[in-house]
């Protein structure tokens, strides 16, 4: 009877240890990278990892766009626990699903944690703002409330960046989902149209797209949003692209968005900002880039979709529009000449790999009193294109960029999201699962070294 009793307990110890030992995440895998930084893999096998921020007690919260799941990470031994996964969430293969997550400002009392996702209402496709409560017992994510939804979404540009800002007002970042080029070329393009007053009283939000909104954490229109066109609505800034990254550093809120061919931006957003698009790419220069309209023109369906402008075609130069609330970007990244190479033969058919543009996706700041010295002040943003990090130094006053951009920690990636650790020495990065991206060789590739991950970089000097 004893031994039979003992037998099953050291049963139940072999199996708790093996279960132990599987729930505990595979070990490091070392990344090559210089001195004085080494680098590993926390965690793999995520499905398209979008946002990453600092949840309670330590731990990173991550989104995974195409399993519609939030989940938290212990950054040191990559164990991670599901908090939610969302059925409603419309997913594809770049653009769609579950984007970023933003915690509420008084989340320690609160709870409240806000996600932003597209959607299918019918056959429409939709974007919205939700906020859920996190319960620390169960380690779940509940009571879904809708703060804004209705926004168009699509199969491209959907931005995506959500934050909270020191005024406690959630800012979004909201792409113009690719009109005007692509599969999607003969959709007018409406990062400058403004919603009508009309427009703002019906909750019809057709016009916030290529516009960083700002709302209550309510989701109702602030009272000292700007008046833009003689109507106030969440419109906070107007005229961008695909604007991937969003950050607040002290009251400056900054945003990095994906250009064209040329002129991938950083820009400082201020209220009732103009920052162009698509009439201005990068700074007013008639350099590499002119605006046509091509959703009038004649037979737009039936020409091939191209990057390029054809030299028949009206080309509304950039110096030809008043420029009253135009913005400049801080920095470019970069602006190339109209006569620069866009074919270069050695990219092959993947020939936008080749230009200078980064694609960036996002960006965090490195603080003037972080253990990196060199790295002080500066902010750092990941690319897409080329599994990099780019550091922007800024001036005393944090309001422009000073000095030489440098680049680290290049691996064959896809960088979605860059996070930097609270004491500055750990620098994260989480990975896409799949694209176009640069090689160690500088060379297209579609197979990234490590998909869907979880990557760390961490300071070794003194
Ligand atoms: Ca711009
Ligand atoms: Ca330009």
């Amino acid at each position: 009877m004893f031994s039979k009793r003992l037998l099953t307990v050291a049963l139940f110890l072999v199996l708790s240890t093996i279960l132990t030992i599987s729930l505990q995440a595979a070990p490091a895998k070392e990344i090559q990278t210089a001195e004085p930084f080494s680098g590993k893999v926390i965690l793999d096998g995520l499905q398209s990892p979008w946002g990453m921020i600092w949840g309670p007690e330590g731990k990173l919260w991550i989104t995974e766009r195409e399993a519609k799941r939030v989940i938290e990470v212990n950054p040191v031994t990559g164990e991670k626990v599901t908090l939610v996964e969302i059925d409603e969430i419309k997913t594809g293969p770049q653009h769609e699903g579950l984007l970023g997550l933003a915690l509420a400002p008084d989340f320690d009392s609160s709870k409240l944690v806000y996600l932003t996702y597209t959607y299918l209402n019918g056959d429409k496709e939709l974007h919205k703002i939700s906020s859920y409560k996190y319960d620390p017992k169960t380690k779940k994510l509940t009571d879904p409330k809708d703060i804004i939804a209705g926004i168009p979404a699509g199969s491209d540009h959907q931005g995506g960046r959500l934050v909270f800002g020191p005024d406690k007002m959630l800012y979004l970042s909201k792409g113009e989902l690719g009109h005007n080029q692509g599969a999607n070329r003969c959709k007018p393009n409406e990062a400058q149209r403004l919603p009508t007053a009309d427009e703002v009283t019906k909750k019809d939000y057709s016009a916030y797209v290529g516009k960083v909104l700002r709302l209550k954490p309510d989701g109702s229109i602030p009272d000292d949003n700007p008046t833009i066109g003689g109507v106030r609505s969440h419109v906070f800034t107007v005229g961008h692209r695909n604007p991937q990254g969003l950050k607040f550093i002290g009251d400056l809120l900054f945003s990095v968005e994906q250009g064209p061919s040329t002129d991938d931006e950083l820009n400082l957003l201020v209220s009732g900002g103009n920052y162009g698009w698509p009439l201005i790419a990068g700074y007013p220069d008639d350099q590499a880039y002119g605006f046509i309209d091509w959703s009038k023109v004649e037979g737009c369906d039936k020409i091939a979709p191209s990057v390029y402008i054809p030299a028949d075609k009206p080309i509304v130069k950039e110096t030809s529009h008043d420029r009253k609330d135009f913005k400049e970007p801080i920095r470019t990244f970069y602006t190339m000449p109209s006569n620069y190479n866009f074919q270069d033969a050695k990219f092959g058919q993947l020939a936008y790999l080749g230009w200078a543009t980064i694609a960036p996706s996002s960006l965090d700041y490195y603080p003037p009193d972080g253990p990196i010295k060199a790295w002080q002040n500066s902010i750092i943003i990941s690319s897409l294109k080329n599994g990099a990090l780019y550091r922007v130094p800024l001036s005393a006053d944090q309001k422009q960029a000073q000095g030489d951009i440098v680049k680290y920690f290049h691996t064959a990636n896809r960088y979605r999201q860059v996070l930097v650790s609270p004491d500055g020495k750990s620098i994260y990065v989480i990975t896409d699962k799949a694209g176009n991206m640069l090689d160690e060789n500088g060379l297209p590739t579609q197979k990234p070294a490590n998909p869907g991950s979880l990557l760390v970089f961490e300071y070794t000097g003194k």
